[in-house]
């Protein structure tokens, strides 16, 4: 009866945390009462109906949002705005142990600039990529703007694999954007310097500075960039900045935005008027289009030339080869938004009111017939704007960037200086709807709206600033992101969500039924190769290995316990801790931490990560699980003991606190029975039920099979001792068995209520 009485305590404890939810402190029952408690209107209702997802629900689209000067990405549902990750990409991150662990340290490496390690990144623009124009849900993309550089994420597992450092640019803005298939990602120049390493003085900008455009090849097979089948097309020093690629009619060529073609330079300190007057005189700016297709043949032919051992095809093979061309822009320009179908070009100008929508099909004519405008100082044609446009709208002051709905015609313009956000007509050319937003918009973004099949419904308003709209957290605001329903002919505002993460420039949203990630790796695998890791440890393989100085452990993890539990170590070893999570039931991450050495893993069901140390100074350091993975989670535990130089006796053994007899043995041996008697209960009711017919059960049920496992092979060690009247390792060994027991009733408990809520039904 012992052990039932701990029985109940446990399943006694889950079910008062279960009351705790489901009663809130609200003790009104009508939804009258709560609104009126609460002094909400109808409007708020609805909204708050619109966006709310209910216990276990799930979200209708997932928002990969950048993390700004976090270097990270932020992944959101929608419309519920609950945040579910954040993705470490640039900077260390140390809940998924980046940044801690050497698989992850080594993908940080790659984005060493110049040999240089750079623990910064300030994300600006992610990507989805793309099959046929449509999001796959394979991999994601996002820059870096600062430094300048691209990161891969694989959304098998939502995980950075690689970044590549852009080898001719200094800065960069205008990127990642992806073909149509996914097998370039451009990405553009922000501000213009030379394209070599190396000092040159600013009186030779014109001659000596210079943009670019790079075409990343994506190698879609291995989920990786092949620098090497990668090039650049040069640019003037005109500060280039967001891009599109063409699609449709218009697939082939890529278009790029750039502000102050005047070329001006400041210099306030010598009494220079500024870079902000200098950069807005005139009253229009340049788009780039560039025959990316032809580009790739130029490339191929060996028509380009090495700068910093990349690829770049000159201003002057591009003129004379016909694939780069100018067209005069609305001034300061930002956004650069093709149409889902390809005929039209969206550009907004920060300083003129209009939106200025131009057509691939006249542009194509004039080019066509060398109907050209002129040329710039650099000998490139440029397109006359009045006969390349198709229309132009007044839109608001300060537009910036356009989203496609699943409407046709229809597009979303962010407002920055009026904080609003426009809705009009692309083909008639007017406005359809205004709504006021919280406050100052970048870019937003409409669910799926960057592909060739926008899915509409929802738009959201990346703010620049929040001000009042949050409780108060000192002179640095969160973001805010407010969430709009743009189902029906009027934009309704729904809700606004804080980011607490750096300033999320833009942001991509997918249907969620596109994403299947893993729920565990093979055995063994290193996640950021995804290879199986050289390190991976088998269960009854765990070993230390030393060479010299050089101590490599092979341990392993699965609940509760680290094989081995104590690592013996000489002072000025260097040390590697591999450790391979064995489990493979949903959510049984482990963690792994040792004091005083910055190793910090996360190990998720077979994932096999590595934390590498140099043991300095002798002394005894704990390690432990980070993750609560169990009800004996905080006994996962460990002692690194870094024995001083000449320490000669072994510092491994341990000592026993309490010493058992055979009355302690039989009293756990009953317990086990007892309990073992529960475990048959509940294997019984799922046994008698359909539970076949769902999938999550069937894999708790293998997860507690593979703990009834480890039971009794443990129960045998435990009689094998208790036979040789060994009562200290047979009472501690029938504690094992235990334990085991313990783990698979947890989870045949949580198998068993899932059936009683989920509806199944009683076989014979
Ligand atoms: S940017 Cu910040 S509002 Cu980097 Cu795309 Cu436009
Ligand atoms: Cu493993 Cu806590």
């Amino acid at each position: 009866m012992k052990s039932l009485s701990k029985w109940s305590m446990l399943a006694l404890g889950a079910l008062s945390i279960g009351l705790a939810t489901t009663s809130t402190a609200m003790s009104a029952n009508s939804l009258e009462d709560v609104m009126k408690a609460r002094g909400l209107t109808q409007k708020d209702v609805l909204a708050a109906a619109k966006t709310y997802v209910p216990t276990g629900g799930r979200d209708e689209f997932i928002t990969f949002s950048s993390g700004g000067q976090s270097g990270q990405v932020i992944v959101y549902g929608v419309p519920s705005m609950r945040i579910l990750k954040y993705i470490a990409v640039f900077t260390a991150e140390p809940w998924q142990g980046y940044g801690f662990d050497d698989e992850s340290k080594a993908v940080m490496a790659q984005g060493n600039v110049n040999g240089k390690e750079i623990t910064f990144g300030d994300t600006h623009h992610p990507a989805l990529s793309e099959t046929n124009g449509v999001y796959d849900g394979q991999y994601l993309f996002i820059n870096d703007k600062n430094n300048p550089r691209l990161a891969v994420i694989d959304l098998s597992d939502f995980e950075t694999k690689q970044i590549v450092v852009n080898p001719v640019l200094k800065s960069e803005h205008g990127g990642p954007f992806v073909t149509p298939n996914t097998d370039y990602v451009l990405q553009a120049a922000q501000y213009a310097a030379p394209l070599e390493n190396g000092f040159v003085p600013l009186d030779q900008f014109n001659e000596k500075y210079r943009g670019a455009i790079t075409y990343w090849k994506f190698d879609r097979k291995e989920g990786r960039i092949v620098p090497a089948e990668s090039f650049s097309v040069e640019v003037p020093p005109y500060s280039q900045d967001l891009s599109d690629f063409g699609k449709g009619p218009s697939d082939g060529w890529s278009f790029t935005n750039s502000f102050c073609s005047e070329r001006y330079v400041g210099g306030i300190e010598s009494g220079r008027p500024p870079f902000e007057a200098g950069c807005s005189q005139k009253d229009t700016d340049f788009f780039h289009m560039i025959n990316w297709k032809k580009a790739v043949e130029l490339f191929h032919a060996g028509k380009a030339k090495k700068i910093n051992g990349h690829a770049v095809i000159s201003m002057d093979t591009a003129v004379k080869e016909g694939i780069l061309f100018l067209v005069p822009e609305p001034k300061s320009p930002h956004g650069m938004d093709v149409s889902p179908d390809g005929k039209f070009m969206i550009v907004a100008g920060k300083l003129d009111s209009h939106t200025y929508v131009y057509s691939f099909e006249k542009m194509m004519g004039l080019i066509k017939n060398k109907d050209f405008a002129g040329k710039d100082a650099y000998g490139i044609p440029i397109l006359d704007l009045k006969k390349s446009l198709h229309t132009q709208v007044q839109v608001g002051l300060g537009p910036l960037h356009t989203q496609y709905d699943s409407k046709p015609c229809t597009v979303y313009t962010s407002i920055y200086v009026d904080s609003q956000v426009t809705k009009w007509d692309y083909c008639e050319g007017k406005v359809l709807d205004k709504i006021s937003i919280h406050y100052n918009i970048g870019h937003l973004m409409a669910m799926e709206g960057d592909s060739q099949t926008p899915q509409g419904k929802y738009l959201v308003s990346l703010n620049k600033l929040a001000i009042d709209r949050f409780n108060p957290v000192g002179p640095l605001h969160p973001q805010n992101h407010q969430l709009i329903d743009i189902s029906g002919d009027k934009m309704e505002l729904l809700y606004d969500m804080a980011i607490p993460l750096g300033e999320p420039h833009y942001a991509v949203a997918i249907s969620a039924d596109k994403l299947k990630p893993k729920i565990r790796y093979k055995s063994g695998w290193d996640s950021r190769t995804d290879k199986r890791s050289e390190y991976r440890t088998r269960p009854g393989k765990e070993r230390i290995e030393r060479d010299g100085n050089r101590v490599h452990v092979y341990a392993t993890a699965i609940r509760s316990h680290f094989t081995p539990e104590i690592i013996e170590v000489e002072e000025g070893d260097v040390v590697s801790v591999h450790i391979t999570n064995l489990e493979r039931a949903e959510d049984q991450t482990h963690g792994f931490a040792i004091s005083g050495t910055n190793v910090n893993l996360s190990l998720e069901p077979g994932k096999t990560a590595s934390g590498t140390f140099t043991a300095d100074k002798a002394g005894v350091f704990p390690y432990y699980c980070t993750e609560f993975c169990s009800a004996l989670h905080l006994e996962m535990q460990g002692y690194l003991m870094v024995k001083p130089k000449g320490y000669k006796a072994t510092a491994a053994k341990g000592a026993e606190g309490t010493i058992y007899a055979q009355g302690d043995y039989d009293k756990q041996f009953a317990t086990n029975l007892a309990t073992q008697d529960v475990i048959n209960s509940v294997v019984g009711f799922i046994t008698t039920h359909n539970y076949q017919d769902f999938p999550a059960v069937v894999a708790l049920v293998e997860d507690a099979t593979e703990q009834l496992n480890f039971a009794a092979d443990t129960r045998k060690k435990a009689e094998d001792f208790a036979a040789k009247k060994d009562w200290q390792n047979a009472t501690l060994w029938a504690g094992q068995w235990w334990q085991y027991q313990v783990k698979a009733a947890d989870i045949g408990l949580r198998a068993k209520t899932y059936l009683e809520q989920n509806g199944a039904k009683k076989v014979k």
